[in-house]
């Protein structure tokens, strides 16, 4: 099995990961004391005990209320700056960032202003740790579908700043097929389109995804198991699918991270790939998650697979995935 090192040594990409999921509690504390924001802890002690998630909504909650302490192009920055640096520790070379800018608006921020302050972050990333970036813009599924329309309008004079479009937040009840319009929207803004699907929903909801709003990666996709056609198209189709394993054990979408259909993906060609979705929540970052599937018995052959199917199945350019590996 691979040590610690040869993870981290191996060439990867971040696929899943919400640069708002990065905010480790004593940094929210500190920007709440910064930007004058009232929180209901009263210390890192009690912010830690709010950590125990039995469900997505659950951890959605904390989340959305600890975003509200993000207010300045330089939070931002800062912000994306730490991430990069501890994903350049872990072996990335290069990332593909969620951001919610619909929750930023929705906090009275400007759109300009986050976009700002997280490119700001990535150059800097780029010149001081030698890694490639690129943002996605999710349209958070429990808002309103004009929402998500509005937030393309802001979006669009910009579109070319940004890599693709993505689908996140609470699932269940919010199937796929209400964005088709919005998805189309932001194709024809010439944007990649990616999707979470079947983390809490059924495998219809990744059905949609690939169908309807004609996704190129799946984003944890842990039920797609329960459709073998839907497995199929995603290994016919070269369909990523970005598993995270200490996120979907922290939310009980599974008991133990054993119970991920991730050997029968693999078995059945699936380009599954392994990221860190919101590691200042689920208590790590990529090589952690790496780490605790080898621990369970993966071998350093499946781990090197989940790097290359990463790689694979970004959106870099053809020229600098070359590069890569
Ligand atoms: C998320 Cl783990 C997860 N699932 C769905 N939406 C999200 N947004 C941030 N983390
Ligand atoms: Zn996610």
């Amino acid at each position: 099995t691979l040590s610690r090192q040869a993870i981290c040594q191996l060439p990867k990409a971040e696929l899943h990961l919400h640069i708002e999921g990065t905010l480790e509690p004593q940094l929210a504390l500190a920007l709440a004391e910064r930007n004058h924001i009232a929180l209901p802890y009263a210390s890192l002690e009690e912010l830690r005990k709010q950590y125990a998630f039995t469900n997505l909504q659950s951890f959605l909650d904390l989340y959305y209320q600890l975003m509200g302490t993000l207010k300045t192009s330089e939070d931002f920055r800062d912000l994306m700056i730490a991430y990069l640096e501890h994903a350049h520790d872990d072996g990335v070379r290069h990332a593909e960032i969620f951001f919610d800018p619909q929750v930023h608006v929705h906090n009275g921020l400007d759109y300009n202003m986050v976009l700002d302050g997280l490119l700001a972050g990535m150059q800097y990333g780029r010149e001081n740790f030698g890694i490639t970036s690129s943002l996605i813009l999710c349209i958070v599924r429990d808002m309103p579908v004009e929402d998500a329309h509005r937030i393309l309008d802001l979006a669009a004079p910009r579109a070319d700043e940004l890599c693709g479009i993505g689908l996140d937040s609470a699932e269940v009840g919010y199937p796929p097929e209400l964005f088709d319009e919005v998805f189309a929207r932001a194709r024809a803004m010439g944007l990649h389109v990616v999707a979470h699907a079947g983390e809490e929903g059924p495998s219809s909801y990744v059905e949609q995804a690939l169908n309807i709003l004609h996704v190129e990666r799946i984003d944890h996709g842990v039920r797609a198991i329960d459709d073998a056609q839907v497995v199929q198209q995603c290994a016919r189709d070269r369909i990523g699918m970005t598993s995270c394993p200490l996120s979907n054990r922290r939310l009980q979408v599974v008991d133990d991270i054993s119970k991920l259909p991730l050997r029968a993906l693999l078995e059945a060609g699936v380009p599954v790939s392994v990221h860190s979705d919101d590691p200042a929540y689920f208590g790590g970052y990529i090589a952690d998650n790496y780490q605790a599937l080898a621990n369970i018995g993966f071998s350093a052959a499946e781990l090197a697979q989940f790097a290359q199917h990463s790689i694979e199945t970004s959106f870099i350019d053809e020229h600098e995935r070359q590069t890569l590996l």
